[in-house]
């Protein structure tokens, strides 16, 4: 057990011998400490010695948030720390799916009646690659009282968030970077004969890419940690990954934004309908098509995802951009807004971002098809009415030239 000596600045740990460790070690001034987060997680984790914590992901996980988790998670184990990587949605993917398996990331998705009883054994909630916003859970989680140890991100600030300590950079480019710079710094040295951590830095290798658009996006920090990853990953195991191919329903939604967009000023928008939960990252995967075209700086697809086991509808958006001077947070905040509790619909990172909408009372109803196309051309009209303001230039909103 360790305990804090409240009143004094330094944090000192009992240890069953009766020695102390940490006095022995000066602190830094509370300057370099919020200089240094790899000095700061380190305190963390030793102040958290033996709890179990929840790291949480975004609903549906991509490669960055998986492989950093990961890495989170054997940093924690140095510090007999157990962690539960859990997300709320679905693995969609191909590539993800594909990197679970191959290389065995131990994630799994949280299942609401038989997860929410074990609530008690956490000590804490981790946020990796999020901040609480992307994930349905996330509430539910601190309703019960679980208290947020820690976040790290490299999104844009989204919310205030209470935690113990927010490692927060919004201008590195992929969280897996972030993670990468915790090891090279010593939170955990890999071992390239372990074969847990060749595995956990090909899954950073792939997300690190992921983010960065194969690095083309990347920037010194990135290059520095995708160094030190080649030490270790396994590029065959990584090639095996991206090899995933696609389904036939994810070419099928990639078809009908090609069929349904609109491009004006350069920018493309896709309505695609309705898609179901398993099938819900193709719209990334579509708006990652439609920016290729020509003359196409930026593209938006959307659709209603509906989950038939919870009955629940979401119109979910992805935006991608080529556009240096384009800051997709700004965009996606300033186009749809926040709703009646303050919380944005969604938000970006650099060349990225992303939105989701509940349908709320509006959901259900898959079988009555008249009732499905009043409602798609409502959303459809009502999303395209507020990404058209913006680009349009008369409105001057934004300059699209
Ligand atoms: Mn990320």
């Amino acid at each position: 057990m360790m305990t804090f000596n409240s009143d004094s600045e330094v944090s000192e740990v009992a240890l069953p011998n009766g020695n102390s460790a940490i006095s022995l070690v000066p602190r830094p001034e509370p300057d370099s400490d919020s200089d240094d987060p790899v000095q700061a997680v380190r305190r963390l984790l030793e102040a958290h010695r033996e709890d179990r914590h929840l790291v949480l992901l975004q609903d549906f996980p991509d490669p960055d948030a998986l492989s950093s988790a990961w890495a989170y998670k054997l940093i924690a184990a140095n510090y007999k720390i157990e962690c539960d990587i859990i997300y709320a949605g679905t693995l969609s993917h191909q590539e993800n799916i594909a990197l679970v398996r191959l290389t065995g990331l131990p994630a799994r998705r949280w299942l609401n009646a038989a997860d929410s009883a074990h609530l008690a054994d956490y000590q804490g909630l981790v946020l990796v690659d999020n901040q609480g916003t992307t994930s349905q859970l996330y509430e539910h989680l601190r309703e019960a009282g679980l208290p947020l140890v820690l976040v790290i991100d490299h999104h844009a600030p989204q919310s205030k968030l209470d935690a113990e300590y927010i490692d927060l950079r919004p201008h590195i480019r992929a969280t897996a970077t972030i993670l990468t710079q915790y090891l090279q710094q010593g939170l955990l040295n890999l071992d390239r004969n372990n074969s847990k951590h060749t595995k956990c830095a090909t899954a950073l290798m792939h997300g690190l890419r992921a983010d960065t658009n194969q690095l083309m996006h990347a920037g010194a920090s990135d290059f520095m940690a995708a160094a030190y990853l080649s030490q270790f990953y396994d590029g065959q195991l990584l090639s095996a990954v991206l090899q995933a191919s696609r389904s036939k329903r994810v070419m099928d939604v990639i078809e009908r934004s090609l069929r349904n967009r609109k491009v004006q000023n350069n920018v493309s928008i896709a309505g695609v309908g309705y898609l179901r939960y398993d099938d819900r990252d193709a719209i990334p995967q579509a708006a990652d098509f439609l920016v290729t075209e020509e003359n196409v700086h930026t593209a938006v697809v959307y659709g209603i995802v509906h989950d038939e086991d919870e009955e629940r509808e979401v119109v979910i958006g992805s935006l991608r951009t080529s556009k240096i001077t384009l800051d997709p947070d700004e965009f996606i905040k300033e186009a749809f807004g926040q709703d009646s509790e303050g919380r944005f619909f969604g938000g970006g990172r650099s060349m990225a971002g992303g939105f989701e909408i509940p349908v709320g009372f509006l959901s259900g109803f898959y079988e009555n098809s008249e009732y499905n196309r009043l409602k798609w051309e409502v959303f459809d009209t009502q999303i395209k009415q507020k990404l058209w303001r913006l680009v349009n230039p008369e409105e001057g909103m934004i300059n699209t030239d």
